[in-house]
């Protein structure tokens, strides 16, 4: 474990990091290590933000929501002193009090019993989408499995019908690329905008939701008051929102990581119940969401460097899951390690109130395949897709040698 640099008291250490362009998204290792290495704070000259590249501080910003605010937006807009492309979540962008309200109803839907609930139903379809898959031999795994799998489960414990499924994956796109700037790549997406943002609205609506689903619980939390009825279909706006394009993205990676890993590979499918430590440990390894943002509502400061008032601040969780100060051998990937504690749902009152759906999601495909294949390898060129809020791959052709 080496020890990093601690700048001068009262030195801002700068640097051009760009961390939505697409060279980053192709390798940000090298980078966020030179970042680590620098400071616990870095001036991002581009973005006129700060970023946050260490695990201890990262932590602790995470644990601290007086001085850094949700409520001034997730992503690179300062919701303080502009307005925001879409109405802010409730939940994700709102401090609380509000968001311990719209949290604990969230936190409620999503429990363990209804993860007990979900198990089997994710467990059968994904055994029958792998055993196709299986049979072919050659497939792409970004486009046969990553998009396909979280589709055909979510939008149903959703409790939303069929007609129309696409429109989300265009809407999680622009939710995540709104995460970045104005790009061209944001910019293109919201052409679709004047007729996707309708269509989720009214996805969003009491009587699009099937009773008994997830998006009827949310209804019925404004039944007993503990929501307001507008704030419904805003709730449900988030499980839709965060809810698709995240395991899409993080599946995608589990495989990638997997398959480029093929020691890792064999011990799985040598025990597939390895499956969730393994998924955890690509996580950890290369988080899918690999940043969040942070505002400050006053001034503050982050490791005795002072932080002004309204400043955007970026934690780079990935670079986190890699601190060499708290993960020993951090670039080994490796899904026996004995981890606990990774950044890649974030912590504290904002970390991922879905994880676990996250998670039996991506059990269910990685068992599957594991169970059935003996050898998983890449059989073509890989490319990343070009959002600035997700580090996911669009294609990933594969072969699978069947046991
Ligand atoms: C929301 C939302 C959207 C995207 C991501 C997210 C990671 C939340 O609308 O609440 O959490």
């Amino acid at each position: 474990m080496s020890a990093h640099a601690s700048p001068l008291a009262g030195d801002i250490v700068r640097s051009d990091f760009d961390p939505f362009s697409p060279a980053t998204r192709a390798d940000p290792y090298g980078t966020y290590a030179e970042l680590r290495a620098a400071a616990p704070v870095v001036r991002l000259t581009r973005y006129d933000i700060w970023a946050v590249p260490r695990f201890t501080e990262v932590k602790a910003i995470f644990g601290d929501h007086v001085n850094f605010s949700n409520a001034g937006g997730a992503g690179l807009a300062n919701h303080f002193k502009e307005k925001p492309w879409r109405p802010p979540s409730i939940v994700l962008e709102a401090d609380p009090p509000l968001h311990t309200r719209t949290r604990a109803v969230l936190a409620r839907i999503l429990s363990p019993g209804a993860m007990r609930r979900l198990a089997d139903d994710f467990k059968a379809k994904a055994a029958t989408l792998i055993d196709g898959l299986v049979e072919r031999g050659s497939f792409d795994a970004i486009k046969d499995i990553a998009e396909v799998f979280p589709v055909s489960v979510f939008p149903d414990a959703l409790g939303i019908d069929q007609e129309g499924r696409e429109n989300f994956l265009t809407y999680g796109a622009m939710v995540f690329a709104g995460f970045g700037p104005e790009n061209d790549y944001f910019r293109n997406l919201m052409k679709e905008a004047p007729r996707v943002l309708p269509w989720v609205a009214a996805r969003c609506q009491r009587e699009a939701l099937r009773p008994g689903s997830f998006g009827a619980e949310v209804y019925e939390a404004a039944d007993t008051g503990e929501i307001s009825a507008e704030e419904a279909p805003l709730l449900v706006r988030s499980l839709l929102s965060a809810g698709l394009d995240t395991t899409i993205s993080a599946i995608g990676m589990a495989l990638y990581t997997l398959a480029r890993h093929p020691e890792q590979w064999a011990l799985l499918a040598a025990d597939p119940s390895l499956a969730r430590a393994a998924f955890d440990e690509t996580l950890r390894f290369d988080s899918p969401a690999p940043f969040v943002f942070r505002t400050t509502p006053h001034d503050t400061e982050i490791a005795s460097v002072a932080i002004g008032k309204h400043e955007k601040v970026l934690l780079l969780l990935a670079s986190a899951n890699r601190d060499e100060t708290r993960w020993e051998h951090p670039d080994r990937f490796d899904i026996k390690r004995r981890l606990s504690g990774h950044m890649g749902f974030g912590v504290g009152i904002h970390g991922c109130v879905g994880q676990m759906v996250a998670r039996l999601e991506a059990e269910a495909v990685i068992a599957a395949l594991a169970s059935r294949v003996k050898q998983f390898d890449i059989a073509g060129p890989v490319a990343f897709r070009d959002s600035s809020g997700l580090r996911a791959l669009s294609t990933m052709p594969v072969r699978v040698t069947p046991k």
